[in-house]
């Protein structure tokens, strides 16, 4: 097991029904720390970079909309398999098959809907961390 780094995301149907802390709360009870933390309003644009790793699939546009429609809370969470533990407390990317009290399970509205974003891989999270916080806002 090592120390790892991972960029969560709560996305805009999380912000707007004020479900920051509950889920913030999994992460830590999950031995996840938040070591930075902010809330920004991304343009569309913003969104579609940080997902074209989707831009060929059907519902990249609506994924794009949705992800600039409201603010969002980005976040760095920090501790042990970080990456792997994230993905596990934010439940499948389909909330109809998340399991029972994972963050999609208890709050997501539907798959596009689906209230927050992990990283899927170490790669990807020193992207994505790099794509919204400097060096100097990582507090662990
Ligand atoms: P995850 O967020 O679990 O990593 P993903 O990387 O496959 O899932 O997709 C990114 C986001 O795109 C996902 O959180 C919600 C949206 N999405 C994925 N599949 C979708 C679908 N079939 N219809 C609508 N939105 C979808
Ligand atoms: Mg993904």
């Amino acid at each position: 097991m090592a120390t790892e780094r991972t960029l969560s995301i709560i996305k805009p149907d999380a912000t707007r029904r004020n479900l920051t802390g509950k889920i913030n709360a999994k992460f830590e009870e999950a031995g996840l720390r938040i070591i930075a933390q902010k809330r920004i309003h991304l343009s569309k644009a913003q969104a579609g970079v940080f997902y074209a790793v989707h831009k060929d699939r059907p519902f990249y546009d609506e994924l794009c909309e949705f992800m600039a429609s409201e603010p969002v809370v980005v976040q760095v969470l920090e501790g042990e398999d970080a990456i792997a533990k994230n993905r596990e407390v934010m439940g499948a990317t389909n909330p109809s098959e998340a399991a029972a009290g994972t963050v999609r399970a208890e709050f997501a509205l539907s798959i596009g809907e689906n209230s927050v974003h992990g990283s899927d891989a170490p790669e990807t999270a020193a992207v994505e961390i790099a794509y919204y916080f400097s060096g100097l806002e990582l507090v662990g």
